[in-house]
């Protein structure tokens, strides 16, 4: 009975994972769609490569996002007032005229800008990837554009093109970069979209299609091109993006074969590799999809100079962990000051999550999600085992090319560490290999029990916000 149950769990496990990988984004049945939709022609176009785009990505878990540009120096006040609101919706929540808004760019000349400090920072906080903001919702490029002006190239007396200096301190140091782009918000050329009651100044208004032909098409032609492998484009509020305009982009992407989108560029959200769940952790995930949720480290994307409701490093670190065991990436914020430097608060909580990632980054990186409904200590990132086909190896004859597995892994993250040293793992009945800490590598002893494993762990926690105790199992994964 025993050994049915384990092959048919086994199969399972390794099916859910195939299948969830298969499935795109938007999983609504094309059958609904007809050829001319969006989501039929990204699916066309776009969705037979999607699993082979996504397996970087999908082994990266951690990304640090980046939101910066001109409304980095207001800093979130207008005429003394301190906005409630994200810093980089500035010029909307205050309706702020199109001209007097730009002349902003004359003080924006961030100097201590050094993209080679701030790709070491996320390297550093175990970041595999980074996305900035190329251009937000207020229209202001933050690259040397042709297609406008509006940039912090031609515009500002800084006269440096930020994305070409990241693109080369990115790929300096192996670290993917990803461009975010808000194709239909924008709030200073003619045409562009204005959420949230629209227009509050004449001169934005204008044909959408022609804002979207002669500043949003050609601009992010210019990002996919410019600036070396583009690993990531992240759209964002599709406000009025109906299949029409969609198509305007769609064949954009083929500049940069290997890229991966998010489920921003329509306004039905059905295109791109993954969603994107915002400011939250999806209870249970989202099985079946390629998922990434986004976050602040304060209250706001954009710098504001007196946000100071810094998540704990602790908190944000759990958080890189529930997503993980939930399958899920976690792309964190940044918000650079007028001067193009990180907040303080911001750099000592990527280093503390470094910390905790050149010790456990092993229980992170090319994980999937856990096995166990729900662990009252803490949560749970696996490996599964899989095949590995060995050639028949010179010195030992025996072998004659048998396939062998890897074992299948299970990191336990303990946030609450037992103070009776007795750490259960609910349901687990498989045998187990070895069970070890991660951090020093101290062997734990281990007794079966009707309810699952009982493991025995010293009195004292590694690590006071996760420590992570390793269960390589010795045959598949028997979960009850
Ligand atoms: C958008 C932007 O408006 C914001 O400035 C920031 O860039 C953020 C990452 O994305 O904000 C959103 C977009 C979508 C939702 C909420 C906020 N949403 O779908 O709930």
């Amino acid at each position: 009975m025993n050994s049915i149950l384990v092959t048919v769990l086994f199969i399972f496990t390794t099916a859910a994972t195939l299948l969830t990988a298969a499935e795109p984004v938007n999983t609504g049945s094309s059958s609904r769609s007809n050829k001319d939709t969006s989501e039929f022609l990204w699916q066309h176009d776009y969705g037979k490569t999607h699993d082979q785009r996504m397996q970087w990505w999908r082994e990266a878990r951690f990304g640090m996002f980046i939101h910066w540009g001109v409304y980095s120096v207001p800093a979130g006040v207008w005429k003394g007032e301190q906005s409630k609101h994200i810093g980089e919706w500035l010029m909307l929540d205050y309706k702020i005229p199109v001209a007097e808004y730009a002349a902003l760019t004359g003080q924006f000349n961030p100097v201590k800008f050094n993209a080679r400090e701030i790709v070491k920072l996320a390297k550093n906080s175990g970041m595999k990837y980074i996305v900035i903001t190329s251009k937000h919702h207020d229209g202001f490029a933050m690259f040397h554009s042709r297609a406008s002006s509006y940039n912090i190239f031609d515009a500002t007396p800084f006269k440096r093109d930020p994305l070409r200096e990241l693109a080369r301190a990115c790929r300096e140091q192996g670290i993917k970069l990803g461009f975010y782009y808000s194709q239909a918000q924008d709030w200073h050329h003619p045409g562009g979209a204005a959420a949230k009651g629209g227009h509050w100044d004449p001169a934005q208004e204008g044909s959408t299609d022609d804002y979207l032909d002669r500043v949003a098409v050609p601009q992010v032609r210019e990002i996919l091109s410019n600036y070396g492998p583009v690993a990531v484009l992240w759209w964002d509020t599709p406000k009025d993006m109906t299949s029409e305009r969609v198509k305007k982009f769609l064949p954009l992407l083929k500049l940069q074969p290997r890229l991966l989108t998010n489920n921003r560029l329509d306004k039905d959200k059905l295109t791109g590799d993954f969603s994107t769940p915002e400011q939250k952790i999806p209870a249970t995930g989202l099985p079946g999809q390629d998922w990434e949720t986004c976050m602040t480290m304060n209250r706001t994307w954009g710098y504001k100079s007196f946000d100071h409701d810094w998540k704990s490093s602790g908190m944000l670190l759990r958080n890189l962990i529930d997503i993980a065991s939930k399958g899920g990436n976690y792309l964190l914020n940044v918000g650079p000051t007028s001067e193009g430097l990180i907040p303080g608060p911001s750099v000592e909580r990527l280093q503390a999550i470094g910390r905790w990632m050149k010790v456990n980054g092993e229980a992170i990186y090319g994980t999937t999600a856990s096995p166990f409904r729900d662990l009252p200590w803490g949560r749970c990132t696996t490996k599964l085992g899989k095949i590995i086909h060995s050639v028949k190896s010179p010195k030992d004859e025996s072998q004659s090319g048998r396939a062998r597995w890897t074992p299948t892994v299970l990191y336990l993250h303990i946030f609450d560490w037992p103070k009776d040293g007795g750490l259960l793992v609910p349901g687990l009945k498989s045998e187990t290999h070895s069970v070890k800490l991660l951090a020093n590598g101290l062997e734990l002893s281990t007794s079966p029990r009707p309810d699952g494993l009982m493991i025995s762990v010293p009195t004292a926690a590694p690590d006071q916000v996760s420590s992570t105790v390793v269960v390589k199992l010795k045959g598949a994964l028997e979960v009850q």
